[in-house]
């Protein structure tokens, strides 16, 4: 057990490190399939087959890279049979084949063309068929309950890739997991040698939990659109479906709401020690939503309240109870900050804050925070996390907020995030007999801001150091007993005390962000650090092409460069 004592941590000086951009294409907006499928059940039976033998001279330089048939994969899939007399060759003349030509289809189709094209030099048109030999052929007739929206299969013949869904998520996460079965040059930017040769097998794929998480706290540091795209780039190769954007804080507030416009002028203009501030436009923040749905990726974004408030209570003097704005705290200390509880001003600024932000948002979730408002009365807390909670449903959305929003009265579908500190347990606990849903972040596990080592520049250690394999060894079902069904999920938190930069954001969650993954996906009786170490291993060189800054672990045999 490790301590839970929040404590302050000294600002780390930010690394500089030079990133390459993904390979992943921007794509016009699409619906997601997010949140209410419900899970899945735990049935594993994945199975790994040997390398197969080369077939040609060709194939024999480069039988290495055939390797088992889910040796590279993370997350693990459900099912993988492998048919090591099989392999297919991706050659000049492949096709990638839309069944249906359905938009959704054909959106995921020029996706992958758009990652396949520029590594191979081969031209890859997307067309309407049923599948010529030689090519890639996806379709949405999977005709599969038990695959979901979110669950595909994939073949790999000699003669060609057929992936099927029931929707276009399910064809996304199998053009995802075939990227990673052409292993880790297909990433590259460049025209890369090839031959570009897929192991043949089957694999069925579904996920263990509807909601796959990462949060991104963009308040205490504030990051552009584009940092947050390639964040979300990363994520969606690991299948990861929700991003929840932490939009204010003491620090800064990140978001431009019409009528409030003093949130942006000052409570946006600096961050943590002083820094450099920034927020959203409206425009920004819908390129963010936009840019997350064309990667599956439904944006959930939070306005912690009652406290960690201060840059609002910096921004306009009637938010406080004495009238009197104080200057932006940028100090990483706790508990200081407080709405005025009952004041209409507050009532006003909060029912205005989620109301544009309802407008917004196009996916299911609004978070109120809720968490560490050592500076609100119980009462006043009680109070003001009803009224916020029920302005979000009013507004059409479900309420969301750290689990300590269970001291006050929910709407029953209310969404609490366990997050493991105080009461953590009591609270997750009342949310589950109240009805609600329980999305899993605890601390101890997943909070990928803390260290890694105690020598790690970078993170805080409130919640403890955090090695490798912390964030993989842990099962969201048992951690709240009897709470297991009410469990939608699991979220990696990416609080930004410390992080100012992409490659900072990159070092802290990978290789953690990956274990999070399997977490959330791979049924949990086919999960085992043994079987993960070396696929994660294989990510390795896959983020050394992307030029993803990722923390080396030495727990992981990372394959040697070359
Ligand atoms: C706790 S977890 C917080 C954040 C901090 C984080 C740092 C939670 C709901 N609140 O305000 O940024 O610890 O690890």
């Amino acid at each position: 057990m490790r301590a839970h004592s929040r404590r302050s941590a000294h600002r780390s000086v930010a690394r500089s490190a030079s990133v390459a951009g993904l390979g992943l294409a921007m794509l016009a907006a699409c619906t997601t399939s997010s949140g209410s499928a419900p899970s899945r059940p735990t049935q594993a039976t994945t199975s790994s087959s040997s390398p197969r033998p080369s077939q040609s001279s060709t194939r024999s330089s480069s039988s290495a890279r055939v390797a088992s048939f889910t040796s590279a994969l993370v997350p693990l899939p459900v099912s993988a049979v492998a048919d090591p007399a099989s392999t297919f060759t991706l050659g000049p003349d492949a096709q990638i084949d839309v069944h249906d030509g359905s938009a959704g289809a054909q959106q995921v189709a020029l996706d992958l063309a758009q990652t396949l094209r520029p590594p191979t030099g081969f031209a890859l048109p997307v067309v309407t068929g049923a599948g010529r030999p030689g090519g890639i052929a996806l379709s949405l007739d999977a005709d599969d309950h038990s695959l979901g929206d979110e669950g595909y299969t994939l073949v790999v013949a000699d003669d060609g890739v057929t992936i099927k869904a029931n929707a276009a998520a399910g064809l996304f996460y199998g053009a995802q997991t075939l990227r990673e079965l052409l292993g880790p040059a297909i990433e590259a930017q460049g025209a890369q040698p090839g031959p570009w040769l897929v192991p043949g097998g089957k694999i069925t794929d579904y996920p263990r939990y509807s909601y796959r998480g990462a949060m991104l706290d963009v308040a205490r540091h504030f990051f552009p659109v584009s940092t947050v795209e390639r964040y979300i780039d990363e994520l969606s190769m690991y299948k990861i479906n929700m991003l929840h954007l932490h939009l204010s804080d003491d620090q800064g507030w990140r978001i431009a709401i019409d009528g409030w416009p003093k949130l942006t002028t000052v409570g946006s203009s600096t961050a943590v020690g002083g820094g450099t501030g920034g927020f959203y436009t409206k425009a920004d923040y819908t390129e963010i939503v936009t840019y997350a749905q064309a990667h599956f990726i439904t944006v959930v974004p939070e306005i912690d309240m009652p406290g960690h408030v201060g840059a609002a209570l910096s921004s306009y003097a009637s938010l406080n109870c004495d009238g009197v704005a104080p200057p932006i705290n940028v100090t990483i200390d706790v508990g200081q900050s407080s709405l005025c509880v009952g004041k209409a001003d507050t009532n006003t600024f909060v029912r205005a804050v989620i109301g544009e932000l309802a407008q917004l948002t196009p996916g299911p979730y609004i978070h109120i925070g809720g968490d560490e408002a050592q500076s609100t009365s119980a009462s006043d807390y009680g109070s003001l996390i009803a009224m916020a909670a029920q302005t979000v449903e009013n507004d059409g959305k479900t309420p969301m907020g750290w689990a300590d929003i269970e001291q006050a009265q929910l709407p029953p579908g209310t969404v609490a995030q366990y997050w493991s500190y105080q009461n953590g347990v009591g609270y997750a606990d009342d949310a589950a007999k109240r009805g609600g849903k329980l999305v899993m972040s605890p601390a101890e596990h997943v909070y990928l801001d803390q260290k890694y080592t105690l020598d790690t520049t970078l993170g805080l250690q409130w919640a403890g150091i955090h090695e490798l394999p912390d964030a993989y060894d842990w099962d969201p079902s048992v951690l709240v007993s009897g709470a297991s069904a009410a469990v939608i999920g699991v979220e990696g938190p990416l609080w930004s005390e410390t992080l100012s930069s992409l490659a900072d954001i990159e070092y802290m969650a990978w290789p953690r962000m990956a274990e999070v993954a399997e977490v959330a996906w791979t049924p949990q009786a086919s999960r085992a650090w043994a079987s993960f170490a070396p696929r994660l291993a294989a990510q390795g060189p896959a983020w050394k092409v992307l030029g993803v800054n990722f923390y080396a672990s030495p727990k992981v045999a990372w394959p040697a460069a070359g």
